[in-house]
């Protein structure tokens, strides 16, 4: 008997709040417009009416939606849900009990909840709600959510949407939801096995909209081309490779070995916001490899870079540009373009964690990319312990790491270190290049940042049959391995010159062999395992 609910189209839900329609204007022509621009499902919600109030604006709005066919949800009040012959109610915390307003309604009615916790999903899945609003995901000024938790961020989804996962109950996320990001928030809202949102609930970015019609149709696009480009992947990315059946160990070092000439001819620009250490090291990696460096930051640009196709690596060693940092990922998002984002020493401080945090909330990383700390600390794992930015030691199950971590974030992780782990939350890739002088200078594991970037920019660009519902197009964990591969390899040609003697004299002998790079030297020498699940 969980038959209510079942042909719930939650997919565009659009919550009313006549607060915010722009000055003169009239509810019912908004209402109507954002009908037109096909919203799946309407929630009145008023919360300074009186009661008779109310229930003239639930009738009028009962009468118009009828007319379209799409189903009313009164917030909070009971009273006029009944009387006005609404198809169900949505409950805030502090809203009446579940298990009363099921009581109250007849039984065929339509119950929604809020929620922030997964403890609050958990009670809902209990009580038989039919499906869940989850947020604050964002920030927003529609609703007061300065009180501490009342954000629960893109992690608190992603909490939430695992206690749902088999229950049946339906899932949209609320709070700050608009036309640019909402393909990153479907995308990255999701549990470690892909169980995603049903919807989203929108208010300002329809009602507060010049053209609430207009407005809703984006939305409503942006959602259905999602639903059709979503990969049966763990982590929901446009997979190439994998399609055409060629993750096979010689396929992957083929393919990889190509893009070293795609990078050359194409030249995609790698926008890099790195750490003052390692800077000039890594825009000479970026034009060794064939790319085009540019390290800009300031949080004014970052709109205008993104318009330009190529890769971004976000590496927050020195935490200078926080600013350039949330925007450019970001911006990146809203275009298409793949985004590496290297935590570098994140397990060191609170202030790294609550950063990273931060810019993982703000926008969607395409690769993630750490040391065994690095990749501990995002795991929460005491495994690893840190050294300042360095790692010591290394995982028991580092296949079971990496993999994990990619279904929890939704990205490709590479854990750098004497063997290099990368997985897509399905495939885990072992690579075993490099040299120990390596890990003798400064800023190895930032410069594989940067050739993955570079590669990811070259591969994105390269994409052909994209999906216009893909967060990124282009086979971004071909790309990581191809980036890593490049490095690894160049290192060990440059440890092996004879005029190299130690850490001095191969740092520049590095950059002479990724230049010197070519995909024949990379079939020779790569040393790949593939591990299927
Ligand atoms: N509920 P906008 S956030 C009504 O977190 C509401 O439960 C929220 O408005 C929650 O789309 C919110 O303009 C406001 O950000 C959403
Ligand atoms: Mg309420």
């Amino acid at each position: 008997t969980v038959k209510r609910g079942v042909d719930l189209d939650l997919s565009l839900y659009l919550v009313t709040g006549r607060d915010l329609l722009p000055q003169g204007k009239s509810y019912l022509t908004y209402l109507e417009d954002a009908l037109k621009g096909e919203v799946s499902i309407v929630q009145i919600r008023e919360k300074n009416l009186g009661t008779a109030e109310f229930l003239e604006i639930a009738n009028d709005t009962m009468s118009l939606c009828i007319k379209y066919n799409i189903p009313v949800i009164i917030n909070d009040r009971i009273d006029i849900a009944l009387a006005c012959g609404a198809a169900g109610v949505h409950l805030g915390q502090s809203d009446m009990p579940l298990s009363t307003a099921r009581w109250l309604l007849p039984s065929h009615a339509i119950i929604g909840v809020s929620c922030t916790t997964p403890e609050q999903a958990r009670k809902a899945v209990e009580g038989g709600a039919d499906y869940v609003g989850l947020g604050a995901v964002y920030a927003t000024s529609t609703k007061d959510v300065s009180a501490p938790g009342s954000v629960c961020g893109i992690a608190g989804v992603r909490a939430m949407l695992s206690v749902l996962e088999g229950t049946g109950v339906k899932a949209v996320a609320i709070g700050g939801i608009n036309s640019t990001n909402l393909l990153r928030t479907l995308h990255s809202c999701a549990s470690p096995t892909g169980h995603t949102l049903h919807g989203v609930a929108v208010v300002s970015d329809i009602v507060a909209s010049p053209d609430p019609c207009a407005a809703a149709w984006r939305l409503g696009d942006t959602f259905r081309a999602w639903a059709a480009a979503v990969s049966p992947g763990p982590i929901g990315f446009q997979v190439t490779t994998k399609e055409k059946g060629q993750y096979t160990r010689d396929g992957i070092v083929a393919a990889a070995a190509a893009l070293v000439d795609t990078v050359r001819h194409l030249r995609p620009l790698v926008h890099q916001i790195t750490n003052n250490v390692v800077k000039t090291q890594s825009a000479n990696v970026t034009l060794a490899l064939g790319g085009s460096p540019i390290m800009a930051e300031a949080e004014a640009e970052q709109a205008d870079l993104a318009r330009m196709p190529g890769g971004l690596l976000i590496n927050f060693g020195t935490l200078d540009a926080l600013d350039g940092m949330l925007a450019a990922g970001r911006h990146a998002n809203q275009n298409g373009k793949p985004v590496v984002f290297d935590p570098v020493g994140v397990g060191a401080t609170a202030f790294r964690r609550a950063t990273a945090t931060e810019l993982l909330d703000a926008w969607q990383p395409t690769v993630i990319k750490g040391n065994a700390a690095e990749i501990g600390a995002l795991a929460d794992s005491n495994e690893v312990k840190a050294q300042g930015v360095d790692s010591l030691g290394g995982f028991k199950n580092a296949p079971e790491v990496v993999r994990s971590l990619a279904r929890t974030h939704r990205c490709i992780v590479l854990l750098s270190g004497p063997t290099d782990y990368l997985s897509d939350g399905s495939t885990v890739i072992r690579l075993s290049n490099g040299h120990e002088l390596l890990g003798q200078i400064t800023g190895a594991g930032c410069v594989l940042g940067t050739a993955i970037a570079t590669f990811c920019g070259a591969a994105s660009i390269a994409a052909i049959g994209s999906h216009e519902g893909s967060l990124v197009n282009g086979d971004m964990l071909l790309a990581t391995v191809a980036g890593t591969l490049a490095l690894t390899i160049a290192a060990q040609h440059a440890a092996a010159r004879e005029e190299v003697r130690g850490p001095g004299t191969f740092l520049p002998a590095l950059i002479d062999e990724l230049a010197m790079l070519t995909p024949e030297i990379v079939l020779r020498t790569a040393k790949i395992e593939v591990e299927m699940e």
